[in-house]
């Protein structure tokens, strides 16, 4: 230790007067303003710092302790990390909710204004980037020396407003107003290397002469998980020009030209592509992705020569978990780094490559899985074509030597047919030692489907690790009445081990326990009910279910077929309305990709529909249609803890997993749903009498693409579903623009891809169940209550803990180890 680390310094919160004092300082500071003319940005700014300061001495205990203990690391890489604010969460990690609430009362500031002032950090599309931030927290929680890299993208997620019932897409701007958790890192920077050529040398060295060359500056924002005493770090890169102009260019007057290479290093940490499932195959896509992975593996490689000098015990030091193919690059840029920079044969490098990464895949959506072509690829990335070609030989000397006969030209990494590309999905598999879905049924499909080939070649490959979602964040945080109630009933222990949980399941047969229970849910509507009033201008009955479905827009999530069931709702209520109707208020949210016209005219469809219903007076409370505008992580956290019912109605065997159904039924949501992804293991667990099961199974789906489903025959033989689409079809809900819909009912008149048409009868009938069922107030609550008690399996700290021993092979400490690194 050296004499600078051996001053003490502490910055400390134990109470209100020390949070007030370490405001106070940084909005001198730091800020540089007086209390007196702080205004709401500048108080958030300040709280942020004092709380970051918070961070910094476990943070660095944890480095330290990795460090010394020379412990294998985790490294997630991810194009998408979706973490939303940070700020509650953080606080209530700590401990620190109620001193900060004193504290910035007392210096008259308002700490639920703070809180909503701090910007929705939106770097991911859905799902996906959602769980890369669920794992962060969970690894952090369970003191896994572990690193998040991703972009640090300068416009994350669009900002989506409803004009006219239609989407429009605006730019997010989240780091205009300063993102303050982060730690500028301007010494921490990589060459990236992009185009050129390879020219082989006389004894046979390949030379990679790139064309440009520019630059990854690190960012990195400490992670704590629960109870902050082991903080990880998320890295994320944004893109720098490796000089800023071009002098030559400048001196002969050409200005503009001269910052040209700037401009372009700049673009590629610009913006997050919008699209959830399909790929486009652009050049910045492929740029990006390169860029990113690249600049992590030179960091985790230069982490590991810091303190080893044997490369080839890579794999006993380092685990790579790579999200999705995005970053499937990997495969070939560390075995460029491993023999052209670190002077490795190629088998050598391979067998390293292979042990040290492994592959997550999130969709077997054939449009998802990314391809290049060979022009675009050998353009940007020479070498690393090269690289691949060699992989994709002994690959198939394997493949030839296999038993089993095979079509050779299917399980190539490099696509030879007529479509000629590069198969990310391939190239990731080959690459590594795991690759897993994420739910049984998923990692089941695969090995049916898209990696039938391979999984025959590479038996034992493929495993399934179920998603799972950080109880902090999504039961603790967002929903305060319910785990309050939970906490004085059976303790916090679920908050670090939700599995805990389970004991609330005997209060579901008592009575006193059902009516706190309703009432936290009551409250948790109640708040919602403002909302919407506040920002749509529509009136709902707390006392009405809320039936909400929140997800990306997408044809195969089928909020299509959700709205279908709301206009037949619509029509049997206007045709009796004496009759015993149960209230419901249907809450859609979700993003359309801004290329993706089928799912922008089912927002309008939803919008459309919403305004007929929501203003015929025959109707009143029996239906409202709410469609909540910019759906994002800090929408969800007041959505979920509000809702009755459970949308997860994805045509079986297209949605990989689903994480938003773990976390609506762990606030207290029944699941009305197909047997499909993650739902299959929240029935088993929930109980076939605790959840709203319908329609195709992912086999029935299977057999209907062999055999052919003719939905012209199932409208014809439906009146209900006939009705419906006249009525869509005709205008009734657009009589400004009759034509509006005819896309949609042709669709399923004629190519019903997502099987609407064949689930409708069964949903509608499920729906009616769900009717009678919630009218039974005391019956639908024990339900409701056993579902909270036996999702306790979904949380993302298990699928950590199954990453670890199933894939990393690294050890998950106890609470005690973690705590001696810290102080
Ligand atoms: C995404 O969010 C998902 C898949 C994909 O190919 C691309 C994106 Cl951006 C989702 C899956 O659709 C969902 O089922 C799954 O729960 C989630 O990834 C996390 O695994």
């Amino acid at each position: 230790m050296n004499a600078a680390t051996a001053v003490t310094l502490s910055r400390r919160i134990e109470d209100a007067e020390d949070v007030k004092r370490l405001i106070i300082e940084k909005l001198k500071y730091a800020v540089g303003k007086d209390p007196e003319h702080s205004v709401r940005q500048d108080w958030s700014a300040a709280l942020i710092l004092a709380v970051r300061d918070q961070l910094v001495d476990h943070w660095m205990a944890s480095t330290r302790r990795a460090y010394d203990q020379d412990q294998k690391r985790v490294y997630y890489l991810s194009m998408e990390f979706l973490i939303g604010r940070l700020l509650k969460d953080t606080i209530i990690n700590l401990g620190l909710e109620a001193p900060v609430r004193e504290a910035l009362t007392e210096l008259g500031a308002d700490y639920d204004e703070i809180l909503r002032s701090e910007p929705d950090a939106a770097l991911g599309n859905g799902g996906l980037g959602r769980l890369a931030a669920c794992f962060l927290d969970s690894m952090s929680t369970l003191g896994i020396p572990a690193h998040g890299y991703g972009i640090r993208y300068e416009n994350g997620l669009f900002r989506q407003s409803i004009r006219d019932g239609w989407q429009a897409e605006e730019p997010e701007d989240w780091l205009v107003t300063g993102h303050n958790w982060e730690f500028e890192r301007p010494e921490v920077v990589y060459n990236i290397p992009f185009g050129g050529e390879v020219i082989t040398t006389p004894d046979g060295k390949p030379i990679w002469h790139p064309a440009e060359v520019m630059l990854a500056a690190a960012y990195d924002t400490p992670i704590a998980g629960w109870r902050g005493r082991h903080v990880n770090t998320l890295r994320l890169w944004a893109g720098k020009p490796a000089k800023r102009v071009d002098l030559d260019r400048f001196n002969r007057g050409e200005y503009l030209s001269a910052m040209e290479a700037a401009v372009r290093a700049e673009t590629v940490s610009r913006i997050l592509y919008p699209d959830d499932t399909t790929e486009e195959g652009k050049n910045l896509r492929l740029r990006q992705e390169f860029f990113f992975t690249s600049a992590s593996l030179q960091d985790l490689l230069r982490r590991y020569l810091s303190s080893h000098d044997d490369i080839t015990k890579l794999p006993e030091k380092v685990a790579i978990q790579l999200n999705d193919t995005h970053p499937a690059i990997a495969v070939a840029e560390l075995m460029r780094l491993l023999v052209d920079t670190h002077g490795l044969s190629m088998e050598v490098a391979f067998q390293l490559t292979r042990n040290t990464l492994s592959y997550t895949n999130h969709t077997l959506m054939p449009e998802a899985l990314e391809r290049w072509s060979l022009q675009l690829f050998g353009s940007v990335l020479p070498r690393h074509l090269d690289i691949i070609r060699w992989i994709d030989e002994q690959h198939l000397r394997t493949a030839a030597a296999a038993k089993r006969t095979l079509d050779l030209e299917r399980v190539r990494i490099v696509d030879h047919t007529n479509g000629q590309g590069v198969r990310m999905g391939h190239l990731a598999f080959v690459g590594s030692h795991r690759v897993n879905g994420v739910s049984a049924l998923h990692a089941d499909l695969m090995k049916q489907t898209v990696f039938h080939d391979l999984d025959s070649l590479y038996p034992s490959r493929i495993l399934g690790v179920t998603n799972g979602v950080t109880p902090r964040r999504w039961l603790h945080s967002c929903n305060k009445p319910l785990s309050d109630l939970l906490i004085e009933t059976i303790g916090e222990d679920w908050i670090g081990d939700l599995e805990a949980i389970e004991a609330v399941a005997p209060y579901a047969e008592d009575a006193a326990f059902r009516e706190r229970f309703r009432a936290a849910k009551h409250e948790n509507k109640c708040r919602l009910v403002t909302e919407i009033q506040s920002r749509v201008g529509i009136h709902v009955s707390p006392d009405a279910m809320f039936d909400v479905q929140i997800k990306r827009m997408h044809e195969y999530k089928r909020q299509l077929l959700n709205i279908m069931e709301a206009v037949a709702q619509y029509f049997a209520i206007r045709n009796d309305p004496a009759a015993d109707w149960t209230p419901r208020v249907k809450i859609f949210g979700g993003k359309a990709a801004p290329g993706y016209e089928m799912a922008k005219l089912i927002i309008k469809l939803i919008n459309d529909v919403a305004r007929a219903v929501n203003s015929d007076p025959v109707v009143g409370d029996r239906l409202k249609i709410v469609f909540l505008p910019n759906y994002n992580v800090s929408t969800a956290e007041r959505i979920i803890p509000a809702a009755d019912l459970s949308e997860q109605i994805s045509t079986a065997g297209m949605e990989a997993s689903g994480t938003g159904n773990m976390k609506l039924a762990l606030n207290g949501a029944l699941t009305i749903g197909t047997l499909d992804g993650a739902n299959v293991e929240i029935c088993d667990r929930v109980g076939r009498d605790n959840i709203h099961i319908f329609g195709l199974t992912a086999e029935d789906v299977a057999n209907y693409r062999v055999s052919g489903y003719d939905s012209r025959a199932v409208i014809d033989g439906n009146e209900t579903l006939k009705t419906v689409l006249d009525a869509i079809g005709s205008g009734v809900f657009s009589p400004e623009d009759p034509n509006r819909f005819r896309a949609i009912v042709d669709r399923l008149s004629y190519d019903d891809y997502f099987f609407v048409t064949a689930d409708f009868a069964a949903y509608l009938d499920e729906q009616r169940k769900v009717d009678r069922a919630f009218m039974d107030k005391e019956d639908w609550t024990r339900r409701t209550i056993l579902n909270t008690a036996r999702v306790g399996w979904f949380s993302a700290d298990r699928a950590i803990r199954d990453y670890a021993r199933e894939i990393w092979n690294v050890e998950t400490p106890s609470a005690e180890e973690i705590n001696q690194g810290g102080q």
